[in-house]
């Protein structure tokens, strides 16, 4: 029998925890392609320093920066063809069903532009432009002592190197104080810095020199129907200890300084109509400040989010080898180097507080950081597993609030979504399908085989929820409630029953991207009920009842879905062979190692499958996992790393994330065998996407604790090369815990669970079940 005991572990006090390592990347060389350039953002705007010794070109980014318009893109006749299509799906005519969904039944017009959407209405994220520095050092001899590092416990970046005895400096920031980015220049010996400052991007800009001693780029996007679209301004302005500085012939000329400090502030009108005359008052109030007090408000803001989560793994290391080598050597001996796993989980959590902030956009494909103008997809928001995936960290992670932008972004496509779930299936409701855009985008995509997948409404309710399971909040609860109701309806009201299981299930609907083998050969995509439906479903109307209890309202509804559960699929089939059917039907398929993993949504994201509740169906989810394999973009890997966690393997997950920091330079589109980091531990699909980052950070977070099966478990899934000692500390659980822990071979030896006032709590730790008291954390 379980008994409450107060936790005696908790009054021994844990004192100590700091970050052990230093907890920074660095580089003997300049980068020589954008992928090996250091990542700084403050959520809005982004900058990424070459680090280059005649030339510096520093990539700029404004996360509200999109080419594109809010359009109508819904084929209004399209429910006409519903029935139809039904019908061909019941007669088992997939193939029939998909030419006619192909017809009649995706978005009007160019919908993304086949990924390529930057100028079509979709839009794509872009590159605001380059800032380039060219330096004049007055001599032919060669820098020495060169280096180059960002710091991810202060969020600044440098470049230090020696010329013919002058040291030369750059620092780096984007500001988490005034919203600006800070790019400081110092040489060691008097007015050595001669060098000039230019602004451009490939299209759409024009710069000028402002009256104010300013150097300027403005422009206009292509909004994909005039041309007349989003409006941009960026704007530099320099500061100098001497010599002289020149704003002309569109760049800002320095001679002869020993001390420049830029100023660089960017805005668009996307939700500041009076953008321009923001980022001159960010810049005049900005310059008025002392650099190294402005410095320090940057790094204590920074630090509120960031230091929230101390890890340590085993020794800690003070000087380490450049990241490019650290990698490589990791690749050889990964388990000499536990401190690069800590590192790339705390880059994790630097880079959503560098890409997201409150009130604003969430991380899109590639967070905030783009070099080009056509963005790979778009730069924009998946739904079928990236844009969820990058914010998988966030809670555990203790950056909660994080989260609210992806709410915000699902609020605003409500009315969209609302008029596509009429158009196309005359339902309550609102639907999102595979893509959307800051524009609203809820519509199928431009082809059946990807583009009528369901689950993207349904998959960003799973996010909104998980936020609710970890804070409690109960006015956010009330907040959401109408989103996932909205979404619960869309599927109540479109559900078919299936006439050989009698379930209710979607249709049509594919399981995202991944298609089968109909009995005469034919691959097909479009089915009905794929098992993520089927477990977005019951999920979302598990929630909808919870929360209407929890808010006291919709009584009636609740009853309804209540009802309506007992009808739909189990969380899981499992096949002859012993996998997780990942169709209602068991079709072959041609490519058993597809990147999606989506049929176990219900083990990760959503918690329907667990080794306790389920055992069957986890014990089936290895089995799917072992055919689908290891491999696949970074993004895929992480996802199989969160799946490995939560069934408790932490060797096979750490197996993983060994080929998730595989090093690569690699940029060509990848759909197969692929993934590594580059050098600026920046995640390879390849090309750059930066859900595997979001989604290893997650999976770190996830092997150190669980909390989604009803009981906090600490330590689920270590690896062998972790066990021997480390400490945690910050980390969250479910309920609005705060963990605090240290283990030494393999058990925990120290553990706190925090929380705003003592509660019971159910734990796992050293493999024994016990209830104890959290302990408040006033
Ligand atoms: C989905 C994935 C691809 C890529 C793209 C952005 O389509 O299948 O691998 O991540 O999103």
């Amino acid at each position: 029998m379980i008994k409450y005991k107060v936790l005696l572990f908790i009054l021994i006090p844990i004192l100590g925890y700091s970050q052990k390592s230093p907890l920074e990347l660095w580089y003997n060389k300049s980068a020589s392609q954008w992928e090996e350039t250091l990542p700084l953002g403050n959520g809005r705007l982004g900058i990424m320093p070459d680090g280059g010794v005649t030339t510096e070109k520093l990539v700029l980014n404004d996360i509200t920066l999109w080419s594109g318009s809010p359009q109508d893109a819904n084929n209004y006749k399209a429910f006409s063809f519903l029935p139809q299509i039904r019908e061909l799906l019941l007669d088992n005519k997939n193939s029939d069903a998909e030419k006619l969904i192909n017809e009649n039944f995706v978005c009007t017009g160019p919908g993304s532009g086949s990924g390529d959407g930057a100028n079509v209405q979709f839009g794509c994220y872009q590159v605001l432009g380059d800032m380039t520095l060219k330096f004049d050092y007055k001599t032919k001899s060669q820098p020495i002592n060169y280096s180059r590092n960002l710091n991810i416990q202060t969020a600044l970046a440098s470049t230090q190197f020696t010329i013919d005895g002058v040291t030369y400096k750059r620092e780096y920031f984007a500001g988490f104080g005034d919203d600006a980015l800070f790019v400081k220049l110092t040489s060691s010996k008097k007015g050595k810095l001669n060098f000039t400052v230019q602004l451009d991007r490939p299209e759409y800009f024009k710069t000028e020199n402002g009256k104010d001693n300013s150097l300027v780029m403005t422009g206009q996007l292509n909004n994909g129907i005039d041309g007349k679209g989003m409006k941009y301004k960026a704007k530099v302005k320099a500061k100098t200890t001497d010599g002289s500085v020149l704003y002309a012939n569109n760049t800002i000329e320095i001679k002869n300084a020993t001390e420049v400090i830029l100023y660089i502030s960017a805005g668009t009108d996307f939700k500041d109509k009076n953008f321009e005359s923001s980022i001159d008052k960010i810049l005049d109030v900005t310059m008025l400040k002392k650099y190294e007090d402005q410095k320090k408000i940057h790094i204590q803001n920074y630090q509120k989010l960031f230091n929230r989560v101390v890890l340590n793994f085993g020794k800690p290391v003070q000087k380490t080898l450049p990241t490019n080598e650290r990698l490589d050597a990791f690749l050889k001996e990964p388990d000499s180097d536990t401190e690069l796993p800590v590192l790339f989980y705390q880059y994790g959590r630097y880079l959503s507080i560098s890409s997201t902030r409150v009130g604003l956009l969430p991380p899109n494909l590639q967070g905030l950081w783009a070099h080009q103008v056509q963005t790979p997809w778009n730069g924009d928001y998946h739904l079928d597993v990236n844009v969820q995936m990058n914010h998988w960290a966030l809670e555990t992670g203790n950056l909660s609030e994080l989260n609210l932008p992806l709410k915000d972004l699902v609020k605003g496509m409500i009315p969209y979504g609302e008029k596509t779930a009429k158009a196309y299936y005359n339902a309550d409701g609102w639907v999102a399908h595979v893509i959307t855009n800051v524009w609203g985008f809820t519509e199928p995509g431009e082809s059946a085989s990807w583009g009528i997948a369901k689950a993207g409404s349904g998959w960003l309710c799973n996010n909104l929820w998980n936020h609710y399971l970890y804070t409690k909040d109960q006015n956010y609860l009330a907040e959401i409630y109408p989103i996932i109701k909205g979404a619960a309806k869309f599927y109540n009201s479109m559900l078919v029953k299936d006439p050989e299981t009698g379930w209710l299930v979607t249709s049509p609907s594919v399981s995202p991207e991944n298609s089968f083998l109909l009995p005469n050969g034919q691959d097909a995509h479009v089915c009905m009920g794929p098992t993520i439906d089927n477990q977005i479903v019951r999920e979302l109307f598990n929630g909808v009842i919870v929360a209407s209890q929890k808010l006291g309202i919709d009584s009636d509804l609740r009853n309804d879905f209540e009802k309506r559960l007992q009808l739909l699929p189990p969380s899981g089939v499992i096949g002859t062979d012993g996998r997780i059917q990942e169709w209602l039907k068991p079709y072959k398929e041609p490519d058993p190692q597809h990147r999606h993993i989506s049929h176990l949504y219900g083990l990760y994201p959503a918690s329907l499958i667990t080794p306790e509740s389920t055992p069957d169906l986890a014990e089936a989810a290895k089995k799917t996992l072992e055919v689908r394999g290891d491999d696949g973009p970074s993004w895929s890997i992480a996802y199989k790393m969160l799946f490995w966690s939560r069934l408790k393997d932490g060797n096979r997950a750490y197996k993983l994330l060994k080929a998730i920091l595989r090093p690569t330079l690699a940029t060509n589109i990848n759909y197969g065998a692929g993934g590594g980091v580059y050098p600026n531990l920046l995640s390879a699909g390849p090309p750059f996407q930066i859900d595997g980052n979001f989604g290893a950070t997650a999976a770190i977070g996830e092997m150190l604790i669980q909390s989604h099966a009803g009981f906090i478990e600490l330590l689920p899934a270590m690896p062998d090369a972790w066990l021997k000692e480390g400490e945690v500390k910050g980390l969250k659980a479910e309920g609005n815990f705060t963990i605090n822990m240290k283990w030494k071979n393999g058990k925990i030896i120290q553990y706190e669970i925090l929380s705003p006032s003592p509660e019971k709590v159910k734990i796992k730790i050293n493999g024994k079940v016990k209830n104890v008291y959290s302990k408040s954390i006033q």
